[in-house]
């Protein structure tokens, strides 16, 4: 590992057509839902923003409460909550007046619903697609059918069969086996996969004597689910060509380090944002780019996957 201070970092990025002026991307349902939102995250330091999951109708999302705040970590059952796609036009259309790297987040529930929203996304802009297979709390959808290595296959391969821009897969962790999803990605025509979604969990309120969320079952992020993200993300690296984007729990730039040293290629930041504001975007790159100057590493390709060597 180098261990000679330099002067400069580089931190561009590229996968495929999609370029990056840093690794940090703003994970999709963080700020997400309207074109101001993700305009100001890009204008705070992302390198690229990730929309809300979109699908093809409006959606209100699951019964309150829907968030609970763990002291380690936050637990969500918002219920893919959005305007549906026709709607979203509007979003998209303020976001194409943007400087933004746009990637469109898109849910549904089989390959035929994902290939009718991908088309949507594609015309409306969107420089990449990210397909949610991973939700861990919506009923037929995410998870549900992304827990599956042939569904995944078959929903990839036919969206990249429909449109020209780079395809990402976002996978669920709560699977016993994560590579065996990121494999039938790679073997669908994925440009990427994006590691975790949310970790499936619940919280009880001891006084009211029952479930603290509406819906009972939600996805845990941030600090608490580092750990199994880095995870993920090395032993997905350890078997895939195409690059991984690194998501969970990220707080700091050391973190993002980390996780490039784990494999990632970019990473994505979403509890921190709902946390800290995106001042997080100046921040985590100020303190990447101090870690890489102090360590000797001159560019994203020489820190990335140094944990493996
Ligand atoms: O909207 C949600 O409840 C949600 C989604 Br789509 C997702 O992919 N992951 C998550 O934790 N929550």
């Amino acid at each position: 590992m180098p261990r000679i201070p330099i002067e400069n970092v580089d931190l561009r990025v590229k996968i495929k057509e999609m370029e990056m002026r840093n690794p940090l991307m703003l994970a999709s349902g963080i700020l997400g839902e309207t074109a101001d939102l993700l305009i100001a995250a890009y204008e705070a330091g992302a390198g690229a923003v990730v929309t809300k999951s979109i699908g093809s109708e409006p959606r209100e999302g699951h019964r309150n409460p829907t968030i609970f705040q763990y002291p380690f970590g936050l637990l969500n059952a918002m219920g893919l909550p959005n305007p549906g796609i026709d709607e979203f036009e509007k979003e998209m259309e303020k976001l194409k007046r943007s400087e933004a790297v746009v990637i469109g987040s898109i849910f549904g529930l089989n390959s035929n619903e994902f290939v009718f929203l991908a088309r949507k996304m594609e015309g409306f802009g969107a420089i990449a697609l990210e397909l949610n297979l991973s939700c861990p709390h919506a009923e037929g959808v995410g998870a549900e059918i992304g827990s599956d290595p042939s569904t995944v296959r078959e929903i990839v391969s036919s969206v990249v069969a429909t449109v020209h821009i780079p395809v990402f897969a976002k996978l669920t962790p709560n699977t016993s086996d994560i590579v065996a999803l990121g494999q039938a990605a790679q073997e669908g025509g994925a440009s990427a996969v994006v590691a975790i979604n949310t970790v499936k969990a619940m919280a009880v309120d001891p006084y009211l004597g029952k479930p603290a969320l509406g819906n009972v079952f939600g996805g845990l992020s941030g600090n608490a689910i580092k750990p199994i993200g880095l995870r993920c993300v090395y032993e997905l690296y350890d078997s895939l060509t195409i690059p991984i984007v690194g998501v969970g729990g990220i707080a700091s730039g050391i973190d993002v380090a980390e996780y490039l040293m784990a494999g990632a290629f970019t990473v994505q930041i979403g509890t921190l944002i709902q946390t800290k504001g995106l001042k997080a975007f100046s921040e985590l790159r100020r303190e990447l780019e101090e870690f890489m100057r102090a360590e000797g590493f001159k560019n994203l390709s020489e820190i990335r996957g140094a944990a493996h060597e």
